[in-house]
């Protein structure tokens, strides 16, 4: 067994402090767009603050920030004074020109030297595979992993930060690496292959399920958004990953091996048993009918808690959405940014699936979604409580305070909007619920209540729970 930080420099997920990201959508309003953005205590993340408090070097660190934001992909944050905003400043006297930022390159030397380092090793492989990772999004390399997908012939995987950015309807896509509550017969082909390519890999206590990863350095790839690591080196910098990953695509060796391996063992898993009529619903049997739900007009917003592992197992149709927050885990995240998607994506009904926990925190943001007249479908589970952290670390905190979630909803509507409310206990009631929410309601908001036991969960969480309670609980620097 190997703890990731022998694979990349490993990072822990924990919050201290929140910051709220709001997004310009018209001249005159701000919506949140991913709700809460935790920062963790080195600020790491944020990459650039401005600070307004006089005129002169407004223009400047404004503009400053916002090229950032733009160039970075990452987060940054602007604060005027309230009493400077609405002054005006001979800087400020200008129509604003378009913004022009310039266009990073990568060195052409270094990205040679890289891909044939990278092509040598991989072509040399009996059985090589590839994993996309999270910061395939910040380094704009959607296309190029699925274009280096279809040339090289390997199976391809996504680790679970990282769904929602790789193709899941390809055909040799073989479903979430996530060590051990990978989805069936992925952490086998990825771990037993002799090569892997990782591309924007982030391995922290959540995604190596308490550091129980199976890799190995000399084996892998490394390629993230700037720089490129081959087995226990050489490393190459100042190479943008799109850039690889495309001139990478043209020297690879046709290899389906490891597919063909995958192929050949493949057993599909199977739906759950059906339950009897009056029977209390089960937390599969939601999820059985959550995965017909899904399409290219959909997008699913995924929860911290529970349903980070039952979301993790839909398998996504041809662009369908799918955003879940798993860096920073902050409870209450998907509410927002279940409003803020929608309010982007027009053309598609976003599908949230929030535990009751979760949703105590930031449960007003239904308010807005109202307001803007959004039609999204939200699965509030109802365990009557933490479970996730039930099966981290127990105690007497971990059962919260029921509330009446679709009164609370009801009141927040108090007659103006579309909305509608309905609690279901059955899979009956469940059915009939989806088949109104997506016919005579699908113009509404939706919420749905659904109402499980509270020891009802996915078998993953048992598994990463237990595997992440024994990583946090090891003595503080182990001899
Ligand atoms: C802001 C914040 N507070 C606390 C936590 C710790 N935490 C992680 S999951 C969780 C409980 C989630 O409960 P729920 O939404 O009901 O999901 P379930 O596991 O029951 O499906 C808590 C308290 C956190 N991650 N973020
Ligand atoms: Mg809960």
């Amino acid at each position: 067994m190997l703890p990731d930080h022998h694979l990349l420099p490993g990072t822990a997920t924990g919050t201290v402090l929140v910051l709220r990201l709001c997004c310009f959508v018209s001249s005159n309003t701000y919506v949140p767009l991913f709700g809460c953005i935790l920062v963790k205590l080195c600020l790491s993340s944020l990459h650039v603050q401005a600070i307004v408090n006089n005129l002169d070097d407004a223009h400047e660190q404004i503009d400053t920030a916002i090229a950032t934001a733009l160039r970075e992909s990452k987060p940054v944050y602007i604060s005027v004074s309230c009493n400077l905003a609405g002054l005006t400043h001979p800087t400020f006297s200008r129509e604003p020109v378009p913004m022009f930022i310039a266009p990073r390159v990568s060195n052409k030397q270094n990205l040679e030297y890289a891909v044939e380092a990278a092509a040598e090793f991989l072509n040399k492989a009996v059985k090589p595979v590839m994993v996309g990772g999270p910061k395939i999004r910040v380094a704009k390399a959607k296309k190029a992993f699925a274009g280096i997908a279809d040339a090289s012939g390997y199976p391809f995987a996504v680790m679970p930060a990282a769904k929602g950015l790789v193709p899941e309807h390809h055909p040799r896509f073989i479903g979430t690496y996530w060590g051990a509550v990978s989805t069936t017969f992925c952490a086998e082909i990825v771990e037993s292959a002799d090569a892997y390519l990782f591309a924007g890999p982030i391995f922290n206590d959540y995604s190596s399920v308490g550091y129980s990863l199976l890799l190995k350095r000399e084996k892998a790839v490394i390629v993230q958004p700037d720089r490129v690591v081959v087995g226990n080196g050489p490393a190459f910098g100042c190479i943008l990953m799109p850039d690889f990953l495309r001139a990478l695509a043209k020297r690879l060796n046709r290899n389906t091996t490891a597919y063909d391996n995958y192929r050949r063992i493949f057993v599909p898993d199977r739906d759950p048993p059906n339950g009897k009529p009056d029977e209390p619903l089960r937390v599969n049997i939601l999820f059985k009918h959550i995965k017909e739900m899904l399409s290219g007009e959909t997008a699913v917003i995924a929860e911290t808690g529970d349903s980070w592992f039952n979301c993790q197992k839909l398998k996504l149709p041809d662009g369908c959405g799918y955003e879940f927050q798993m860096q920073y885990g902050s409870i209450g995240w998907s509410v927002g940014a279940t409003l803020g998607y929608a309010q982007a994506a027009k053309d598609k009904r976003v599908i949230a699936c929030i535990g009751d926990g979760s949703f105590q925190v930031t449960a007003q943001d239904v308010s807005t979604m109202l307001r803007c007249g959004q039609n999204n479908v939200i699965f509030l589970i109802n365990n009557g409580g933490y479970t996730i952290e039930v099966e981290i670390h127990d105690g007497p905190y971990n059962v919260i305070k029921n509330w009446d979630y679709t009164g609370l909803v009801d009141a927040i509507h108090n007659s103006h909007g579309n909305c509608w409310t309905k609690k279901v206990g059955t899979e009956a009631e469940l059915k009939e619920a989806i088949a109104t929410a997506t016919g005579a309601k699908k113009d509404c908001l939706c919420f749905i209540e659904v109402i499980v036991h509270k020891d009802d969960t996915s078998k993953e969480l048992l598994e990463w729970g237990s595997r992440v309670s024994a990583a946090n609980s090891r003595p503080p620097n182990p001899q």
